[in-house]
Formats: structure tokens, sequence, C-alpha cells
């Protein structure tokens, strides 16, 4: 490691919160699934920023779109109209059949305002008591790092000594449709759930949960909003990963890929008359729906759908998983998968995940770990057959090894 490695690195120990303890490379370089670190070295990017940049690093369309935006007009505050809101509220509803857009920046903000319209909803339109409005939420669930959401992580990590914590929430199993059969009471507004949890390790539920789960919730009255910030706009081979079952929510959260990786852009989209409830002056963001973000997103959807990129995903996907399943390791319990969503679980005694995936790093790809034995498999959307054979090649070699 050269002496400017090791300075970013102890520079960022030195002044910066903890909160993470990252692999131990310095990226300074992009380009569609390539990385390169400050000393030239390339790595594929297996992670693609949890999904935020499914469209490949500094996707030419999508950086033409910033520049040419940037230049004009920035942000104006929702005080007064631009002329780029209405374009990305049409596109993006034409694409998804939504009819009413709240534009939000990070995945967390959509979350949180998800939970405050449906709530208006319940107590305005379903009439709860003032209140009493119940969400039922499932365990292991990631939907972000706010007071409001952490409150209903059943992760210790995200949630000990950040209480106390807003009450309303219920916990049930995921992929388990009888209990939320049983969760449900008249003042329940709403079922929010990830239609793959990611965080919790790539956890795909049985084929006919969502079936069940979208019948529960009509028959009872009660919204299902579905989390897609991270399985949406491609990632598991459909627009929407709702449409593997092909289903429909009535509240659907986008995020991370809406911005391409360059500008955080998030959205809460409803097909009935949720976000109908909201009156001026009652929710909003500086930042949310700005030209900026709206060019972004509108090149950033854009060149998904131009670009082939989602059937590619359900392509390379299903190619990566199949060469996956094919490694002969006696490391690996057990191989996931949809679409570009992938993740590798070792069986405890091969080692810690985190091992693997520095041996990757050395081998010139970067993924992530998580929850100590797993290693998530995401890369941008964009990637060809050849680097996902590439890829493979390497996990072998890698995932052959013995790192206990
Ligand atoms: C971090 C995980 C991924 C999400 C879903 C909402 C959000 C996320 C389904 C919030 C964010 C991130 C955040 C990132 C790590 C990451 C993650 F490992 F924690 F679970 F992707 F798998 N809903 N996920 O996955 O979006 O506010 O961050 O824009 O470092 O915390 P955000």
């Amino acid at each position: 490691m050269s002496a400017s490695v090791i300075d970013f690195i102890a520079t960022e120990a030195r002044f910066g919160a903890r909160n993470y303890e990252p692999i131990g490379v310095v990226l300074s370089r992009g380009e569609g699934v390539w990385v390169w670190d400050t000393e030239g070295n390339r790595y594929l990017d297996c992670l693609s920023a949890y999904s935020a940049v499914s469209q490949g690093h500094c996707h030419p369309k999508i950086l033409a779109a910033m520049v040419e935006q940037a230049h004009r007009l920035t942000l104006t505050s929702r005080a007064f109209h631009n002329d780029q809101l209405a374009l990305f509220y049409e596109e993006i509803a034409a694409l998804t059949g939504s009819h009413k857009v709240l534009p939000m920046n990070s995945g967390a903000e959509a979350v949180e305002s998800a939970i405050k319209s449906v709530r208006k909803w319940g107590y305005e339109v379903k009439g709860v008591p003032d209140g009493q409005a119940e969400i039922i939420v499932c365990a292991n669930n990631f939907h972000g790092r706010t007071l409001g959401i952490v409150g209903f992580s059943t992760d210790p990590e995200t949630r000990t000594h950040f209480g106390p914590f807003a009450p309303g929430f219920r916990i049930i199993p995921f992929g388990d449709a009888a209990a939320l059969e049983e969760a449900i009471t008249p003042n329940t507004v709403a079922f929010l759930v990830e239609p793959i949890q990611g965080e919790a390790g790539v956890v795909i539920p049985p084929a006919g949960y969502f079936t069940e789960v979208r019948e529960l919730c009509t028959a009872n009255n009660v919204m299902l909003v579905l989390d897609e910030i991270q399985t949406g706009l491609g990632r598991t081979g459909k627009l929407l990963a709702e449409q593997h079952e092909g289903i429909e929510a009535d509240v659907t959260l986008l995020g991370k890929a809406l911005s391409g990786g360059f500008y955080p852009v998030s959205a809460v989209l409803s097909n009935n008359d949720v976000l109908g409830t909201l009156r001026p002056g009652q929710h909003g963001s500086t930042f949310g729906g700005n030209p900026l973000a709206c060019a972004v997103a509108r090149a950033a959807i854009r060149v998904l759908v131009e670009e082939g990129m989602i059937d590619n995903a359900a392509r390379q996907g299903a190619r990566f998983l199949q060469g996956l399943k094919d490694i002969r390791a006696n490391t690996i319990r057990e191989v996931r998968g949809r679409g570009l969503m992938l993740a590798v679980e070792l069986h405890p005694e091969a080692g810690r995940a985190r091992r693997y995936c520095e041996a990757l790093q050395g081998k010139g790809i970067l993924a992530k770990d998580t929850h100590e034995h797993t290693i998530r498999i995401a890369p941008p959307l964009v990637i060809t057959s050849d680097q996902v054979d590439w890829a493979l090649e390497r996990l072998a070699t890698t995932l052959t090894q013995d790192f206990s």
C-alpha cells in the first residue's frame, strides 16, 4: 500500500465518525462495471453502492443530463414550480403505472413519507381513531436509519441506545402470510415490506407469499407498501420485484438507482388516494423534486429502459446464479438470487465472509459481506456475459479456499 492510500484511510479514521468499517480500498474513478483505486488497480464492482449504481458508474447520458441541468437551474424549492418536475412525474408515472408521485431525496425519507401518508390515509379515509394507527412490518427488515425507522428494526446493532422510539408498529416474521392475517386489526393502516430482504442477506420469500399478502391487504383495507428502494428499477430482472408475483402494491418506494448513482433521488408512488391526503404545508423537503434531481432521475430511467438493462439483469442474473450454483466448494451453504441481486451464504465453519471479500479484492472484485457469513453480489445491470464469467472464475477460486 502506498503512503497516500494509508493517509486517506488514516485521515478518515481520525476525523470521521466511525460508523463504517470499509474494505481497505480507496476508489477514485469509475466507468460502467469497473472502478479504479488511487493506485490504478481496477476492480469489478459487485456491490454497485447497494444497487444505486445499477446503470453503471458515470453513465455518460446521465452525466450529460446532470451537467446540462446544472448549467441551467439546480434548485428552486417547492415554493415555485420548475420545468423538470412535471416531466419527471409524467415519465415515472408512465413507467410504473402510478397515479401520484411524491419526490424525496434519500430512501429513508421516502419510507418516512410513506409512513406519514398511510397514517393520514388511515385517519382520514379508513376511519381509524386518531393516534391509533398500526403499521405491520417484518422481522429482519431494513428500511433506513432514521429514528422512526430504526424504532421498528429487529437488529440490535441498528437500534440499541437510539431510543425512545415511536409506537405504532407490529413485527411479524417475513414470508409468513398467516402471521400477517393474525396481526391485522381494525386499526391496521399498512403492511410495509421489502419484496426481497436485502440487508437480511437476500432473503427471497416462498412462492405465492405476495399473492396471499395482496389478497389479505385488499380484504382488510390495509395499504400494501412495498419498499423497492433496493429491488426496484430492474435489479431483480423486472422493473419492479412485485411483477415476479404479478401483484401491485398500493404504495411503492423507489430510491437508489433512481439517481443513477449521481445524486440522491427517491420517490413515493401510489396507485390510490394515499398521497391524495397530503395538503399544502403538511409535508415537504427543501431538495425533494428539485430540477437537478428530476433531470438526473429522468435520464436514469431513460437509459435503464432504452439500453435494455432490465432484460440484461434477468439474463446475466440467471447466468451468474447458475454459475454460482455450479461452484463445488464445501465453504458454500446456499446460493440465492433473483436477477442481479445475489448472495452466497457460507457455512459458519468457513470463516467470516469479510475475509472472502478481502480475498476477492486481491483478485479484482469488490463485494460486500453481510451478517458475518453472507457475501452479497450485485453488479451494475450493464454487466456482460464475459464479465460474469470473469467474476465467476475468481469467485470459484476464492470460495474453494479455506479462511476458517
Ligand atoms: C447504509 C443494507 C443495503 C434499503 C431499503 C431503504 C433504504 C435502504 C430496502 C434506505 C438502504 C442501504 C443503506 C446502506 C446499506 C444499505 C443496505 F445493507 F443496509 F441493507 F442496500 F442492503 N430501504 N440500504 O436497502 O435508503 O436512506 O440509505 O437512501 O450504509 O446504511 P437510504
